[in-house]
């Protein structure tokens, strides 16, 4: 079983999962430089600061496995292997992006990479993920046709510590406990639920201790060290692929900017921010790659230098991507027809 420990795991490993939160850092950097250069319509939700968790989660999962991702999915969708051509694209609007334009920031899905969406739902992807492991469960079963490709899966949701006090949440934990589904309900506790913090919003401090109610196993990770991260979730991982069931697995982190992007975050005390921002992850996961002899200090230049050119060439990609054909936007719209008369 992994641990805490940089020893037990290969060097390549640990390098990439710092290659990975740098990426999504500077992803999201790019993201922002760019829409206030006026290229990226809309609302974008910055995931700096919460990189160890999309790393660490996703690390831990296969091919079969699925995600589904919130508002401030960026992370997510990189961590399990996102382009940012495909991703830049998308944000800009354009048709080489994931969803051809119509999903934008907040709603990137891609099933070959096994993400059943980004929502902007808050609380949304939950009870998603609990049909996805519902139809694993039916796969490994091997009474259900169709399912077949997800056997052996498990089923993750991202969700924030907001999104916890919705029934959306409660109802999905709930029925993934009663049918012992293979999902693993990640929080990612930032402590604001948009500009409200968590005291002002619910009276527990815990997370996790909300699994108690459904008779679920509830863990706790700190959402700011990578291998901590993975080593929790392996565990959870572990737990849903032998048929033992679902977990609420609390990551403890922090956004370092605002709720979306233009957002001040004036409602945050600076020494709150201060005892964070030097929990840095990314620092943090650095320094002990150094100590441990693990990375020198060319190669950390060396990993800025190729993902500084990934995303050079991602947003002119997605610059020279054409406009969608407002022909096409009705495509991929279902509605059910009313009485045989199509609604659209
Ligand atoms: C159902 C619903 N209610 C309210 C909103 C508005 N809203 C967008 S983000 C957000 C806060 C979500 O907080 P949290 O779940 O903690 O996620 P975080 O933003 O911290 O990542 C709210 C209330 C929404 N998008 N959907």
């Amino acid at each position: 079983m992994p641990n805490n420990n940089l020893q037990n795991y290969n060097p390549e490993f640990l390098a990439r999962l710092y290659h990975d939160m740098v990426l999504i850092r500077r992803f999201e950097e790019r993201a922002s430089e760019l829409r206030n250069a006026g290229h990226i319509p809309g609302f974008l939700h910055p995931y700096i600061g919460q990189e160890a968790v999309a790393v660490g989660i996703c690390a831990a999962l296969g091919k079969n496995d699925f995600i589904a991702s919130t508002h401030r999915g960026h992370g997510h969708i990189l961590a399990r292997g996102g382009e940012p051509k495909h991703m830049f694209a998308e944000l800009y609007a354009r048709q080489d992006g994931y969803n051809r334009a119509k999903g934008g920031s907040l709603h990137i899905a891609n099933i070959e990479l096994g993400i059943i969406g980004a929502n902007g739902i808050v609380g949304g992807g939950i009870p998603l993920v609990v049909g996805a492991a519902l139809a694993i469960k039916r796969a490994n079963e091997a009474d259900y046709p169709g399912t077949e490709k997800c056997a052996g899966g498990v089923s993750v949701v991202f969700f924030g510590d907001g999104a916890s006090n919705e029934g959306s949440f409660h109802e999905s934990l709930n029925l993934a406990a009663l049918w012992k589904l293979p999902v693993i309900f990640v929080c990612e506790n930032n402590l604001y639920g948009e500009f409200t913090s968590q005291e002002k919003h619910q009276t527990i401090k815990d997370i996790a201790s909300r699994s108690s109610s459904y008779n679920m196993t509830g863990l706790i990770a700190d959402g700011n060290d990578v291998l901590d991260v993975f080593h929790v979730m392996t565990t959870a991982v572990d737990n849903a692929r032998k048929g033992n069931g679902p977990t609420l697995l609390e990551c403890k982190t922090y956004r370092h900017r605002g709720h979306y992007e233009g957002d001040m975050a004036h409602y945050r005390p600076k020494e709150e921010v201060e005892f964070w921002m030097a929990k840095d992850p990314i620092d943090n996961f650095g320094k002990r790659l150094m100590e441990g002899s693990l990375m020198k200090k060319e190669d950390f230049q060396t990993v800025e230098d190729e993902i500084e050119k990934t995303l050079v060439d991602a947003a002119e990609f997605a610059g020279q991507s054409p406009h969608p054909d407002p022909e096409e936007a009705l495509e991929n719209v279902f509605v059910e027809s009313y009485e045989g008369r199509a609604l659209l």
